[in-house]
C-alpha cells in the first residue's frame, strides 16, 4: 500500500513496508477504541445540575481489571512489534549481505559527493569516479557504502530504498543496498544540519548493467583530493582501515590503531 505513494526500488523496501504496515494495524484499533472510550465517557458523566462527581480509585479487582487486562494486550502486541522489528532491522542494518561493489558516500555542508572505486575496486586510486549530488548505480548489484560526514551530523535518506542512515562526523559508517529498480530517485539529508539543509538533495540513478557500463567509461576520473578525514570504521568487520587524505600528499591507508601516532 505505501509503494502506491512512493516506489518500492531496493531488496528491503517491502519488508521495511511490511513492518510499517504490521505497526499501524496493531495501533489503529487501540488508538480508535481509545479515542471513542474518552470522547464517550466526556459526553456521558458531563457535568449535570444536582450530579456529584464519584471518587473512583480503581482498586477494586472489578474496577482494577478495566486497567490491567489491556495492559497485557498491549505487552503481547509490543512483543509481536519487537520481534519483527529486530528481524527488519538485522537484514537492513546488521546482516550485510557479501558485497558486489562498494560505493563512499560523503557529507558536507550542504551537498552529497559520491566515490565508486572504478573499475581496479579500490578506493583512493588514480581511477575514481567522484560525482556530487548525483549517484550512478546498477541496477539488481548488491552495494555496500561507507558513509562519511566532513562536518557536522547528516542523515543520507532515500525513501524509494526505505534507507536513512546518520552520518557522524570522525567515522565510517557502514551499510548496504541492492536498488532492484531502475529510474531515478530522490535522496534528502534527513538530519537538520544548518541553514542549506533543505537545499542538501541529491538523485540516485539506478542503470541497467549495460548503461552503468557505459557510464562508468565515460565518467572522468578525478584526481583524488582531500576526501574524508581521518575516521574510524563503526563496524568490527570494516574497522581495519581508515581512509586519510591531504590535498598534498597521496592517499595512503592508515590502520586505524595506528592513527593516534601519526
Ligand atoms: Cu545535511
Amino acid at each position: 500500500m505505501i509503494s502506491w505513494y512512493v516506489t518500492q526500488a531496493s531488496s528491503y523496501a517491502a519488508d521495511v513496508d511490511r513492518l510499517i504496515l504490521l505497526i499501524a494495524i496493531i495501533v489503529a484499533p487501540f488508538f480508535l477504541a481509545a479515542e471513542l472510550a474518552l470522547f464517550w465517557l466526556i459526553f456521558k458523566f458531563r457535568a449535570r445540575p444536582g450530579a456529584q462527581a464519584r471518587y473512583i480509585t480503581g482498586e477494586k479487582p472489578s474496577e482494577r481489571r478495566w486497567v490491567v487486562w489491556p495492559h497485557y494486550l498491549v505487552l503481547v502486541f509490543d512483543i509481536i512489534i519487537v520481534v519483527a522489528a529486530l528481524r527488519v532491522w538485522n537484514d537492513v542494518k546488521i546482516d550485510m549481505p557479501p558485497p558486489e561493489e562498494h560505493v563512499r558516500i560523503i557529507a558536507q555542508q550542504w551537498a552529497w559527493t559520491f566515490v565508486h572505486p572504478g573499475p581496479d575496486g579500490q578506493f583512493d586510486t588514480a581511477d575514481d569516479i567522484s560525482t556530487v549530488d548525483v549517484l550512478n548505480l546498477e541496477v539488481d548489484r548488491i552495494y555496500h557504502y561507507e558513509l562519511h560526514s566532513k562536518d557536522v551530523l547528516h542523515s543520507f535518506s532515500v525513501p524509494a530504498f526505505r534507507l536513512k542512515q546518520d552520518a557522524v562526523p570522525g567515522r565510517a559508517i557502514m551499510g548496504w543496498f541492492q536498488p532492484t529498480v531502475t529510474g531515478e530517485f530522490d535522496v534528502q539529508c534527513a538530519e537538520i544540519c544548518g541553514i542549506g539543509h533543505g537545499l542538501m538533495a541529491a538523485r540516485v540513478r539506478v542503470w541497467s548493467p549495460a548503461a552503468q557500463a557505459l557510464w562508468m567509461e565515460a565518467a572522468p576520473r578525478i584526481p583524488q583530493r582531500a576526501t574524508v578525514t581521518p575516521a574510524v570504521a563503526s563496524t568490527s568487520a570494516q574497522a581495519s582501515f581508515a581512509v586519510r587524505a591531504s590535498a598534498s600528499t597521496p592517499h595512503e591507508r592508515v590502520p586505524v590503531n595506528q592513527q593516534g601516532e601519526r
